[in-house]
């Protein structure tokens, strides 16, 4: 047993941490925090108890960081990895198009296949199919821009999609953005969840925010679904002196060209119920944002969640 090399006795606290982490075994942990002057011989006692066989359990390994995996959105598919492991994974979609993109995952259920889908995408959909899990990923990405979300993927077979409709309304899909994936089973440890600063839940048919107004800068919201129906959180940006339902009455088909007072700044896709997720949104010091549920609802011929009364919005502190 020897000391690790270069380490420097001059701070023997941080060695002895280092040494608490070598050896974690309470037995053998309790007799540490001693003066400067004894530290030395504490540290030779400590490690001639280790050389002695002190029955340490295996250190407990640090929980890995949320690996990711990243797609590039064109007008024409996605390029991206084909699979990886299930547990917390941070997705990320970089726009490379000229349209607003997403990268919204589903997970086959009941043995359906791509080739389902792809039927069903032939037919009017007045919601997410049940034979669909909702799984998340970056909505809302306009170009040129990158944004992450974090989910908790299972083991299974997906589909990478943007039914987002591009200016002709056809959704981007049916133009190749399109894109099978597959989940393996997690080998060894996986990364745990974020922490949050700010929780958002997605109920029937309504936002509930933590707190109104949160701080600037990079903000990681939680995202919970503890409604009936897949929902999603688009953020939107709004223009100074706009709110979410001036952003609303632009979007209208009957409004007045020119461009709504607010701009997409991503947020998550669709999550399914009892799921939750993650997202980092940079906020601006001062500035409202809103948030959108754009989900076909099943129970209403398909109405879009927002005109249920899925709309809300965040103030910025600042
Ligand atoms: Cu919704």
């Amino acid at each position: 047993m020897t000391l690790p090399s270069g380490r420097s006795l001059r701070n023997p606290q941080m060695f002895v941490i280092q040494v608490e982490t070598l050896f974690q075994s309470k037995e053998c942990t309790v007799f540490y925090r001693k003066t400067n002057l004894t530290i030395f011989l504490l540290i030779l006692s400590v490690l001639s108890l280790a050389v002695a066989g002190c029955q340490a359990p295996a250190p407990a390994a640090e929980a890995p960081s949320i690996p990711a995996v990243s797609f590039t959105a064109t007008e024409t598919g996605f390029s991206g990895p084909d699979s990886t492991p299930a547990g917390w994974t941070r997705v990320e979609l970089t726009n490379q198009g000229e349209d607003q993109h997403q990268a919204q995952l589903f997970r086959f259920l009941e043995g359906k296949t791509m080739n389902d889908l792809a039927a069903a995408l032939q037919g009017e959909l007045t919601g997410v199919p049940e034979w669909l899990a909702s799984a998340g990923g970056p909505t809302g990405v306009m170009p040129g821009a990158s944004a992450s979300t974090m989910v908790n993927l299972e083991a299974g077979d997906y589909v990478v999609i943007d039914v987002i409709p591009g200016p002709d309304g056809i959704p981007h899909a049916a133009k190749g953005l399109i894109k099978p994936f597959s989940v393996t089973a997690a080998s060894g440890a996986t990364a745990q969840a974020p922490d949050a600063d700010l929780t958002v839940e997605l109920v029937d048919y309504q936002f509930k925010i933590s707190d109104q107004t949160v701080a600037p800068g990079d903000q990681t919201i939680k995202v919970v679904n503890t409604g009936t129906e897949p929902h999603e959180l688009s953020l939107i940006e709004l223009a100074p002196g706009a709110s979410v339902q001036d952003f609303l009455a632009a979007m209208a088909s009957d409004a007045p060209a020119g461009p709504p007072p607010g701009m997409p700044v991503g947020g998550i896709g669709a999550i399914a119920t009892d799921s939750e997720a993650y997202f980092t949104a940079n906020l601006e010091a001062g500035k409202h944002y809103g948030l959108l549920c754009f989900i076909p609802s099943s129970n209403a011929d398909g109405a879009p969640h927002f005109m249920m009364g899925m709309v809300a919005e965040l103030a910025v502190e600042g």
